[in-house]
């Protein structure tokens, strides 16, 4: 361990299943990954503070709120890759921390003794606390593996709540659970007990990051509704934007309507076409290529600029063209390239990008034809008669909710196997990128229901949640696991990990996560999770279809 140059173990692609040490499999330097470690640390330091201060009854500002939920998203696998922003952050951290202590002294109130507390963030202490603030800090492994299990749901619910936070809607109770936790986890004697229970509560409040995020969506934007979307190109030159924030594409649309440039989504941003209000622009013309992994080809083959607001970013090769077209906003960010801000209200000018968009190609067409989305909770309920009348007559025999992410791992061939060797009375409800593996594959349908129905983002899991509810209430089930739903999850990120945790808190038994279990789950934690929950991870195709579908 002494030589290792980092230590990250957040995501399903680290190093040998077990941890990055030299630098990440995702690209992130080790520099890189000790800053991101150092802004957790400050992160945990203001938590905890304003944690103490709510305690004794002081309201905090709202820029301490915001300031927690930028930084757990700016640590999330494949968002931040720029030193000099993340240590930009790190020196508004600590002088957001020195406030809050001078404000906890002037009103006597008593501070917990944690090292978190206590750092005093000279520039001088950086390397060293970077080194020391990692995960490694707790030794024994599975009180490291609950407090990472909630570090990274923390930052999968930060990402909800800071774009539902971009539309207006913000929930105090959210945050005071984010500093809650944190001051749980920064605790050097916080027990099993305490951690695993403050594991549970991660998944109570990721469900409400989900319905508030659900929420600003869809009050902002309409319910999202059966749309077909086009993924071949016109002729005239694109932006593509990829990621998760709405508000940002909605902003883009508005600022290119009327150039002669038109907008494909690439990635998460598949389902903006799904929402009245965003798909109503005639130049949201299709969707451009595949999951985040992909996206080195594809962007060399966009030939126009690139518009980041989210993760999933890959570090482009040295030779790549496109390197001098990608901007970033929000929690991205990448060296040398360009980083859109908000001013005051919010607004972003997209200018520079629809000026470079102006001199370039239109897109090289790399497929044809249509996929098909918006199967969000409205529009199946929409759909209910049919649904039920299906399941009733025994057309629809299973749902397998196949949500979460994809991944440029061989392993992950499983879900486009098991995805096209499901019988054919069985539908797959999907959300997240995991639906690239499977979403172009032409299943069919069951009497006019597709047998591919995506609600949308991860994040619109909540969708499959509501969704269960309302079944087992119209079926009159007293359980939601006697429903005919089973979970095969595909997990990457920590957005899964606050939609696991969401699914767990919500009583949903026997999930299968893939394609490999987490790094940061101990096997005594497996344990807990095995006992309680049923939860497991996948086999063999053949022998998964026979256990879920039989
Ligand atoms: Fe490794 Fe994943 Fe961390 Fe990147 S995010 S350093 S691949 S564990
Ligand atoms: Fe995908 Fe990164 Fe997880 Fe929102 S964009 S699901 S991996």
């Amino acid at each position: 361990m002494a030589e290792n140059k980092m230590f990250c173990f957040q995501c399903q692609e680290t190093a040998k299943g077990t941890g990055c040490t030299i630098q990440g499999v995702c690209g992130k330097k080790a520099d890189t990954s000790r800053w991101q470690d150092l802004l957790l640390a400050v992160t945990r330091g203001i938590g905890t503070i304003a944690d103490s201060l709510r305690n004794s009854g002081i309201e905090t500002s709202q820029e301490v709120g915001d300031y927690i939920v930028d930084s757990l998203f700016v640590t999330i696998t494949n968002a931040n890759f720029d030193d000099q922003a993340i240590l930009a952050k790190v020196d508004k951290g600590v002088q957001l921390k020195r406030e809050l202590l001078e404000l906890a002294a002037s009103k006597n109130i008593t501070l917990p003794d944690y090292p978190e507390v206590k750092w005093g963030g000279e520039k001088a202490d950086y390397e060293a606390e970077g080194n020391r603030e990692g995960v490694l800090r707790t030794e024994n492994e599975d009180l490291r593996s609950l407090k990472e299990l909630t570090i990274l749901g923390l930052k999968g619910m930060a990402a909800y709540y800071e774009h539902a936070s971009r539309l207006n809607e913000r929930k105090d109770e959210i945050i005071a659970f984010i500093e809650k936790a944190l001051a749980t986890i920064s605790n050097p004697n916080a027990n099993m007990e305490t951690l695993l229970a403050t594991v549970m509560e991660t998944g109570k409040y990721g469900v409400d990051a989900m319905a508030l995020l659900d929420k600003a969506n869809t009050t902002t934007y309409g319910n999202p509704e059966l749309t077909k979307v086009n993924i071949g190109v016109g002729n005239r030159p694109g932006i593509l934007i990829s990621g998760h924030d709405l508000k940002d594409i909605e902003q883009l649309l508005e600022q290119t309507e009327g150039t002669g440039i038109d907008v494909y989504t690439h990635g998460e941003m598949l389902p903006a076409h799904y929402y009245p209000q965003l798909k109503k622009y005639k130049h949201l013309v299709g969707n451009y290529g595949n999951a985040w992994w992909k996206q080195k080809e594809e962007f060399e083959t966009f030939n126009g600029p690139i518009v980041f607001t989210t993760n999933c970013i890959v570090p482009p090769s040295p030779k790549a063209s496109y390197k001098d077209r990608v901007f970033t906003t929000n929690a991205t960010g990448f060296p040398g390239w360009k980083h859109i801000t908000a001013d005051a209200n919010g607004h972003k000018d997209f200018s520079e990008v629809i000026e470079i968009a102006k001199t370039c190609k239109a897109p090289t067409a790399i497929e044809q034809g249509e996929i098909i989305g918006g199967f969000a909770h409205a529009q199946v309920f929409a759909l209910a008669d049919k649904v039920v009348d299906a399941v009733k007559s025994g057309a629809i025999r299973k749902f397998v909710v196949m949500s979460g992410c994809d991944g440029r791992m061989k392993s992950r061939d499983y879900y486009c196997d098991f995805a096209s060797r499901l019988p054919k009375d069985t539908v797959i409800l999907t959300s997240g990128c995991a639906k690239f593996k499977y979403n172009k594959l032409n299943l069919g349908d069951i009497n006019g229901i597709p047998r591919v129905l995506d609600a949308g983002q991860c994040n619109d899991s909540y969708s499959w949640a509501v969704v269960a509810m309302k079944l087992k209430e119209i079926f009159g089930a007293n359980d939601i696991n006697d429903l005919p739903i089973e979970f095969n999850i595909a997990w990457y990120e920590q957005k899964a990990v606050i939609v696991l945790l969401a699914l767990l808190y919500l009583g949903i038994k026997n999930i299968h996560i893939g394609p490999t279990l987490p790094a940061f789950v101990s096997p005594n934690v497996l344990n807990v999770l095995v006992e309680n929950f049923g939860l497991g991870g996948i086999t063999t195709v053949d022998e998964d279809l026979k256990s879920m579908v039989g």
